[in-house]
């Protein structure tokens, strides 16, 4: 990146204001992120962002999906008087030719959007408020959006949380051992095949129509949720997976990293235990927003829907395990085979405690 570079793309984005500095922005893994300032209050800052089009194959589609979204909760929160809605809802800015992207010479895709200022986000959940507070920020993002057609957006990763692909993946898996480390994985494959047909059950009631397909985040994790310096929410970001699918991959998702003690590859399985006050906190602010909407059956998933998630996620470890490493990025030769025995152990400590989640959704459900 240079000042020339910067100076084209504003240009390109029909962008006039000076810029002050520049700098790398974020930690992502997968795309390229800058924050450009301009001086004083009254010119916005911006993020200039290359989408990762190896990852995202079809990046106007994807920036489709994200202005459809964030168009139709600005709309929502204009109309309910929200003075400042550019720091509830992400702004993608449109380019001189009308595209919300830019292609360089080398056939990247670059976008823009608004900086929020003066707002943060936080790695991991210590205490009960922010986990209320989390679920209520999914829970609203959901319902801002709940009124939309699932079937207008394209699957940004097709499949990304279809159990059957998945599953069939892990199949393939199996059957190739590409990487010849099939034999030494027999108990945690056979403990996963074990539980295949509670968890493909997911799918069948999204292929018949049972669960309603509608817009989901697909990312939930609590890093992905601005606060204001009160530590009030602003907006969910990072909508590079917003897709149709089913609010129970968003539920189950935000579990699968706020309910565990540990991190999702801690190779001490020991210390991998629940995190009840946070799953009651969560659940509790989640379904203050979303009980208005759901359907029973979704309602009555809520848990289920956690383990769904941690099932998934392992069979997308240890296939990539037995694959050799091609998807993940790993920090060591072992990484994916400690991370699938990892969620495995917290697959196992979700279903101990499955009865008492049970109870504590029970007790903010309003069927
Ligand atoms: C990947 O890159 P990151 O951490 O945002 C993956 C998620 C997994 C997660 C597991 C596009 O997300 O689905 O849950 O790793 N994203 C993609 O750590 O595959
Ligand atoms: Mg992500």
């Amino acid at each position: 990146m240079n000042d020339q570079k910067i100076f084209h793309f504003l240009n390109a984005f029909g962008r006039t204001e000076e810029i002050a500095e520049w700098k790398p922005f974020g930690h992502g893994h997968i795309n390229d992120t800058f924050l450009l300032r301009t001086n004083g209050n009254v010119a916005p800052d911006f993020i200039l962002q290359r989408k990762n089009h190896l990852v995202f194959k079809d990046v106007p589609g994807m920036l489709n999906n994200i202005v459809s979204v964030t168009d139709h909760i600005r709309k929502k929160l204009v109309a309910g008087g929200e003075t400042e809605p550019d720091r509830k809802v992400m702004n993608y800015l449109a380019a001189t030719d009308g595209n919300h992207h830019v292609q360089d010479e080398d056939g990247n895709f670059w976008t823009l959007f608004l900086y929020i200022r003066d707002s943060h986000g936080i790695e991991e959940v210590t205490d009960s408020d922010q986990a209320y507070s989390a679920g209520k920020a999914f829970g609203q993002f959901q319902l801002q959006i709940s009124d939309m057609d699932g079937t207008a957006l394209v699957e940004t990763i097709p499949g990304f949380h279809n159990g059957k692909l998945r599953f069939q993946q892990f199949l393939d898996a199996i059957s190739n051992d590409k990487a010849g480390r099939c034999s030494a994985m027999t108990q945690e494959t056979d403990q996963l095949l074990q539980r295949a047909d509670e968890m493909l059950q997911l799918q069948n009631w999204l292929d018949e129509g049972k669960l309603p397909l509608r817009i989901t985040h697909n990312d939930t994790k609590i890093n992905n949720i601005l606060y204001d310096k009160a530590g009030h929410i602003l907006c969910i970001i990072d909508l590079d997976t917003v897709m149709p699918g089913t609010i129970l991959f968003d539920f189950g998702d935000a579990i699968r990293t706020l309910g565990n003690s540990a991190a999702e590859d801690e190779a001490d399985t020991r210390k991998i235990y629940f995190q009840t006050d946070y799953f009651v906190a969560f659940t509790s602010g989640y379904l203050s927003e979303s009980n208005k909407f759901l359907t029973r059956l979704e309602k009555e998933s809520l848990v289920y829907s956690c383990r769904y998630m941690v099932w998934e996620q392992t069979i997308r470890f240890l296939t990539d395990y037995l694959n050799g490493d091609t998807y993940y990025k790993i920090s060591y030769p072992e990484h994916n085979r400690v991370r699938t025995l990892s969620q495995l152990g917290y697959l196992k400590v979700l279903e101990t405690n499955a009865a008492a989640m049970e109870k504590c959704v029970a007790q903010y459900l309003v069927l």
